[in-house]
């Protein structure tokens, strides 16, 4: 354990969002609808049918959101641009309007020195690509990759950080294995083809990234949530759904993209749900990313259970650690490890921690002005502590971005879960900044040096 945790002068300090969470006004200015829309106008499929059609409205009030990034010291932000605002019919059509937004989002940006990060996938497709077929459908890499290219060249003489998806095993896992999530299929044998679809348009894009003319300042890469699994106990059953579980949310995602295959274990998961795949789809995958983004929130503790399929594990929960709001567990020294894991497993590729947070109990109101949330503080002092560690081994990791920037749409959870360093108002739209918004602003300030108070 490091006692000074200064952070490298060129380390980024942002903070993450995506676009159905925040941007509220989902069809506005010639947008079409993504599978969010339809899928939370959808009574019951969110918590109380909460939509994202509101959100934090910062579709109108982006550039008070960026000039409060600024106020907090932060030299990076994360966002994600809405594919339907883009090609409101999924292919074909661009909406100038649409890509207007999102270039002056990164220009107000630039104007206050934050360094634009733009995933171009988090979750929302366009419905009328679902109306295809949407990932299960092979020509979707396609779609993608001109999507992409559309965006590479409207910002790309702005925007030096891409990223291509984010956590394609929620898509997977979410929206076709269980349907949780939007289209909300529950399909064992629509998740492997999800997956590769997702894996094979990761790829796409890239290689189109490589022939723009962004590539010339631009970075790309693809941002993975990762668990590390830790086996319940030492019996042999338990070892081996470990080795499942890891299988089959760790390694399902960076094994196709930095060795061109899939883990063996894909096979034992799926049976013959699992198919073969092409040799070319394979070496489409494996194109060179420039960085991997990791997105952490907490680790996995896996015992077998046979019911639990495909992957036969389940989670035990550990009552003597502190236990989030949405129960995950608070646990940073899997951060270390995880951060560990990828250098080991996968080389020296630049990372970032493109989300880190919890969701904790704040008021829907402040109280007296203020939010104070000492346990998400605990929360980012332990992990920023936990990822400075890495580094002290050798980790090359070069940014971190908390999750998230304000509070916002949780998906099916609606607006239950509270994610943000800052604090929305669901009735006034007001922003307050939580202590754990301030005390993050205290460590970029000190460049980390204050977490070892
Ligand atoms: O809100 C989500 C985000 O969209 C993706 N990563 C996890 C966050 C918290 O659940």
């Amino acid at each position: 354990m490091s006692d000074s945790y200064r952070f490298p002068d060129d380390f980024l300090w942002g903070s993450a969002t995506s676009a159905y969470q925040i941007e509220g006004s989902p069809l506005a200015d010639g947008a079409g609808p993504s599978i969010w829309q339809r899928f939370s106008h959808t009574p019951g499929n969110t918590l109380l049918d909460q939509t994202g059609d509101i959100a934090c409205d910062h579709y109108q009030r982006y550039e008070s959101d960026v000039a409060l990034m600024a106020e907090l010291g932060m030299n990076a932000y994360r966002f994600s641009i809405s594919w339907s605002r883009i090609f409101p019919e999924g292919f074909g059509r661009v909406n100038s309007k649409g890509v207007d937004f999102y270039s002056r989002l990164v220009d107000a940006l630039l104007a206050k020195g934050i360094r634009p990060n733009v995933t171009l996938y988090h979750w929302d497709l366009p419905e009328a690509l679902d109306n295809r077929g949407g990932w299960l459908n092979r020509d979707i890499s396609d779609w993608f990759a001109d999507y992409s290219t559309t965006m590479f060249d409207a910002l790309g003489d702005r925007v030096n950080m891409w990223a291509t998806l984010n956590e394609p095993w929620v898509v997977t896992d979410g929206g076709y294995l269980f349907g949780a999530l939007a289209p909300g299929h529950s399909n064992l044998f629509e998740a492997p083809i999800a997956t590769h679809n997702l894996m094979r348009s990761h790829g796409a894009s890239v290689e189109r990234f490589r022939a723009s003319a962004a590539a010339a300042k631009g970075k790309i890469g693809i941002a993975v949530n990762l668990e590390p699994k830790y086996p319940a106990s030492d019996s042999a059953e338990d070892i081996e759904a470990t080795r499942r579980a890891d299988a089959y949310m760790n390694r399902q995602y960076l094994d196709p993209v930095f060795f061109g295959t899939y883990p063996d274990e894909m096979r034992e998961i799926f049976g013959e749900a699992w198919p073969e795949w092409n040799e070319a789809d394979m070496a489409l995958i494996k194109q060179p990313v420039d960085f991997l983004g990791i997105n952490y929130y907490t680790r996995n503790v896996a015992k077998h259970d046979p019911e639990r399929k495909p992957v036969c594990a389940r989670g035990v929960a550990q009552p003597q650690h502190t236990i989030t709001q949405t129960e995950w567990e608070v646990y940073p020294a899997a951060l270390t490890r995880i951060l560990l894991w990828v250098k080991e497993r996968y080389g020296d590729v630049p990372l970032y921690i493109t989300e880190n947070g919890a969701a904790f109990y704040d008021p829907p109101t402040p109280i007296e002005g203020r939010v104070e949330d000492p346990l998400r503080v605990e929360y980012y002092r332990q992990h920023l502590r936990a990822a400075y560690d890495a580094m002290s081994q050798g980790v090359d990791l070069r940014g971190y971005f908390a999750w998230s920037f304000m509070d916002n749409y949780e998906w099916a959870l609606g607006y239950s879960k509270r994610f943000g360093i800052v604090h929305v108002d669901y009735a006034t739209q007001q922003r307050t900044v939580k202590s754990s918004g301030r005390y993050y602003s205290e460590v970029i300030r000190s460049q980390g040096t204050v977490l070892s108070e």
